[in-house]
């Protein structure tokens, strides 16, 4: 291809022709090309009943991975929505609690993938594995997920979240520290001795409960929240009068939080940032509720 002046001066001309034509768009109101369509979107617009509803839009299905299949996690579920025409889904891995199976945390399985993620909930190598074990197996776990399993050509493996109860909380902050190309974080009334979070650069959402005397707010969730960098896109909900074990149940206040904040930060939905920002204000279920918005 020619660089001569001659070439040069033909794509000057065409430049200004192009700014012309934009400029001409922009002051007459010209509809130029549309603002591009977010291609992580899935699903409805989203209403308060939508992500407070036991179930999304998504039919449901799911697979079992056995223990002996695997290496560094302990085996698990892969819920993932049925259909294969609406695209790849974000993917999210849950971590169970200190002696605790996925059985404990397994009403998130269906009730995240109903509104459009790939999710699995684990059990881990031994039920006593410490915090930082945990997070190194949420991360095997999400590999497993994205390079190995029956679902992995359904997952975006660009696009990934990590989850925990207690101490699968605490071992979700050490996921989260440990790979910053995550996009969302979930620990769930988190237990870890380790208090302090600046390192991590992933979007998080702490969730404490009020009258939680094994993780308390006070020595957990609040200093885990207050130390995440304060540029960080990140949010604390405190669940009023709920006890450690409270994401062991279906949970409504649980539910409409994290999938809200896993459609804002894994499929990069704003539709959902009218539920994260302003901040909600204290209620019946929230007592206190502290973020970083705007997102
Ligand atoms: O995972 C958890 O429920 C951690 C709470 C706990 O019992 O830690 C004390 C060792
Ligand atoms: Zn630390």
């Amino acid at each position: 291809m020619s660089t001569g002046p001659r070439s040069r001066i033909l794509r000057l001309a065409l430049a200004a022709v192009l700014v012309a034509a934009g400029t001409a768009g922009a002051v007459t109101g010209i509809a130029g090309p549309a603002a591009a369509a977010n291609p992580f979107e899935r699903g409805p617009a989203p209403t308060n009943a939508s992500i407070e509803a036991s179930r999304g839009s998504f039919a449901v299905s799911q697979t079992t991975v056995s223990r002996a299949s695997v290496t560094g996690f302990g085996g698990g579920t892969i819920y993932y929505p049925t259909t294969t025409t609406a695209g790849t889904f974000g993917g999210v891995v849950i971590a169970p609690g200190f002696t605790a199976r996925q059985s404990s945390i397994a009403w998130l399985g269906p009730r995240l993938a109903s509104q459009g993620f790939v999710v699995m909930t684990i059990d881990t190598i031994t039920t006593s594995d410490q915090p930082a074990s945990r997070g190194d197996q949420l991360l095997a776990a999400l590999d497993y997920l994205t390079q190995r399993s029956s679902a992995r050509t359904r997952v975006d493996a660009g696009r990934l979240a990590v989850m925990g109860h207690s101490m699968g909380g605490g071992g979700t902050l050490e996921a989260a520290k440990d790979r910053p190309s995550l996009k969302a974080a979930i620990p769930l009334t988190a237990w870890n001795l380790d208090k302090t979070w600046p390192e991590i650069q992933t979007p998080t959402l702490v969730v404490g409960a009020q009258n939680d005397t094994i993780a308390s707010v006070r020595s957990h969730s609040q200093p885990f929240y207050s130390s995440l960098p304060s540029t960080l896109d990140k949010a604390y909900l405190e669940l009023r009068g709920a006890s450690h074990f409270a994401p062991n149940t279906s949970n409504t206040t649980i539910a409409k939080y994290s999938i809200s904040w896993l459609k804002r930060f894994v499929d990069e939905d704003a539709r959902y940032t009218q539920f994260l920002c302003p901040a909600p204000g204290t209620s019946t279920t929230i007592s206190q509720y502290l973020a970083t918005c705007p997102y």
